[in-house]
């Protein structure tokens, strides 16, 4: 209700007022929630640079006992600058990985993106968000693959799918607690899944489930109505995505359930699954806390493996389809070392703590480790014979080999495919020396400065200067931190690839080659991309020298380099 008010303010003053008045009444989560919505989708808010979330509300975002260090800083008046560690111990192997989903970063990406895509919005609001389901898919499709590439960095195996029938191996403390309600429930390992009083019963998650499958096996599904949707094609993937979610876009909530909502919730209650102790609702109902929980990967890794039986079941990419006319890829190299390092990340606490105007505010800040990666640039040398033309250049890695050791296939590989960079350029006619450096990466977004940078700019440009924030207006997107996985000291080897396809063909919209700050998740108007998320990887390849013998399609070995660097910064 809160952001249908925001959303249909009329001018920028009713809209501020409306904040202002509401966020004196309202629950702090949710108006800080419906805020967020409100100011990303917003023809009013065009331009406005939102503060990380992690600032905002820090409490998701970091440990109760950094929290209580926090409170007791503010109540003795004495500054503290605290270290955030992440939540397990090295008894636990899910530890080697947790500097991924416990990364703020991380969480931050994760919540933006449900923002920019609310389940429940409604084209009424203001307007269509293209491809939703399918962005839904692709969204956390990366975060799996990024995340067993990341397993495989610290030499754990892959993520196993979640089953409904068999127990939760991994279990969760996320030593973290809300503001007001609580700890959040922790889960012991091997949990065994209870239907969820007032949600779900387990064998109505199955019977959701084999509906689905059903329709992938069909090619169609079934509308309201009883009409046939055909998905066998390259929408048919947008069908499913709001189909799964499911989203206010699904064409049948009433048979198709809300298999990924619902899961989330049966996870996150099965400490407390008939309500019995009044806890709190657990990390996986939060888009802010969703990925410090393993099971949260055993989740989609589930959800992918259904997407997978649809990609699967559409015809693969013929060698005639993928050629790109005169043009041929010559040579793929990087210059500088892949090579990632942690480094240690400061943030304010000071909205952890209440405030009131009696009490002086002390400086309070937490320290955590993240990961970062050196600056380095692809450089792609391509042949054109032809006329000068517009072409897309989709850069992906997948790992060399499997946990086992074991060189992944062709099909194998481009699933497991790590998106690192989707861009335009126009080639002329002769040779075309391309260099695309790691900072450019479409699929990521740079870190938004803290809540007190964002003051200070926003104070200069009042007085004339330029605030120098245009890069921060959507954070949708993964932390350019993030763009390699983190690697190890041996180098952990990737296949590189490198498709050039044809730009016009491509392009849903004009002067692509120009708009180097395209956002790839964006969701405002149309998708630039014509093709589907991971284009040309995204069907099967049962014959792979479709793909080795297509002149506009490069692959070399990489290694991804971690030697134990890690920057403090106290
Ligand atoms: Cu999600």
């Amino acid at each position: 209700m809160l952001f249908d008010v925001f959303i249909h303010c009329k001018d920028w003053d009713t809209f501020v007022s409306n904040a202002a008045y509401f966020r004196q009444r309202m629950n702090e989560g949710e108006f800080v929630y419906a805020l967020y919505v409100a100011v990303i989708h917003s023809p009013l808010a065009e331009h406005v640079v939102l503060p990380p979330l992690y600032e905002v509300t820090p409490h998701l975002f970091t440990n109760s006992e950094v929290i209580e260090a926090a409170y007791r800083a503010k109540q003795t008046q004495t500054p503290g600058k605290f270290m955030s560690s992440f939540t397990g111990t090295k008894k636990n192997p899910e530890q080697r990985v947790a500097y991924f989903g416990e990364d703020v970063g991380m969480n931050t990406h994760h919540v933006t993106w449900h923002m920019e895509f609310p389940f429940w919005w409604q084209d009424t609001y203001s307007h269509h968000l293209d491809r939703k389901g399918e962005n839904f898919f692709w969204v956390h499709h990366q975060l799996t693959v990024r995340f067993d590439a990341e397993r495989l960095s610290n030499y754990l195996d892959p993520v196993d799918e979640l089953h409904w029938e068999k127990p939760i191996v991994q279990g969760f403390a996320p030593h973290t607690t809300y503001k007001y309600g609580g700890q959040f429930p922790s889960r012991p390992d091997n949990v065994e899944f209870e239907d969820v009083d007032g949600v779900a019963r387990i064998r109505d998650l199955l019977i959701v489930e084999s509906r689905i499958r059903d329709a992938i096996a069909h090619g169609y599904i079934v509308d309201r109505e009883g009409k046939h949707i055909d998905i066998m094609n390259e929408r048919g993937i947008d069908v499913l995505g709001d189909i799964i979610e499911s989203s206010m876009y699904s064409p049948n909530v009433q048979y198709y359930g809300a298999l990924h909502n619902t899961a989330h919730i049966v996870l996150g209650r099965q400490a407390d699954p008939h309500g019995k102790y009044a806890l709190p609702p657990g990390v996986l109902e939060h888009f802010e806390t969703a990925t410090r929980d393993p099971s949260f990967f055993r989740l989609h890794k589930y959800m992918d493996n259904i997407f997978k039986e649809h990609k699967d079941s559409l015809p693969p990419y013929t060698a005639e389809e993928l050629k790109f006319n005169e043009v041929s890829v010559e040579k793929v190299s990087i210059d500088g070392q892949l090579e990632t390092f942690f480094e240690d990340f400061e943030y304010s606490l000071i909205n952890a703590v209440d405030d009131t105007e009696e009490v002086e505010d002390v400086e309070i800040s937490t320290y955590v480790p993240r990961l970062n990666h050196k600056d380095f640039a692809f450089n792609i040398d391509i042949n054109n014979n032809g006329a000068e033309a517009l072409a897309t250049v989709r850069i992906f890695a997948w790992p060399h080999l499997d946990n086992n050791g074991i060189k992944f296939s062709f099909d194998e590989g481009r699933w497991n495919a790590i998106e690192l960079d989707k861009f335009w350029v126009k080639l002329n006619s002769g040779t075309n020396h391309i260099v695309r450096k790691s900072s450019e990466s479409a699929v990521t977004v740079p870190d938004v400065p803290s809540f007190a940078t964002l003051f200070e700019k926003t104070k200069a440009a009042l007085g004339g200067a330029d605030s120098g924030l245009s890069d921060f207006e959507s954070a949708t997107g993964i932390p350019n931190r993030f763009l390699l996985p983190k690697g190890n000291e041996q180098g952990l080897e990737f296949d590189l690839v490198v498709a050039v396809t044809d730009g016009a063909a491509d392009a849903a919209v004009d002067g692509l080659h120009d708009n180097t700050e395209f956002n790839h998740y964006g969701a405002h108007g149309k998708y630039p991309d014509n093709r589907p998320h991971g284009y040309p990887l995204d069907r099967s390849v049962p014959d792979e020298r479709v793909f080795e013998d297509l002149p506009n399609f490069g692959h070399i070995q990489v290694k991804v380099f971690n030697h134990g660097e890690h920057i403090h910064n106290n």
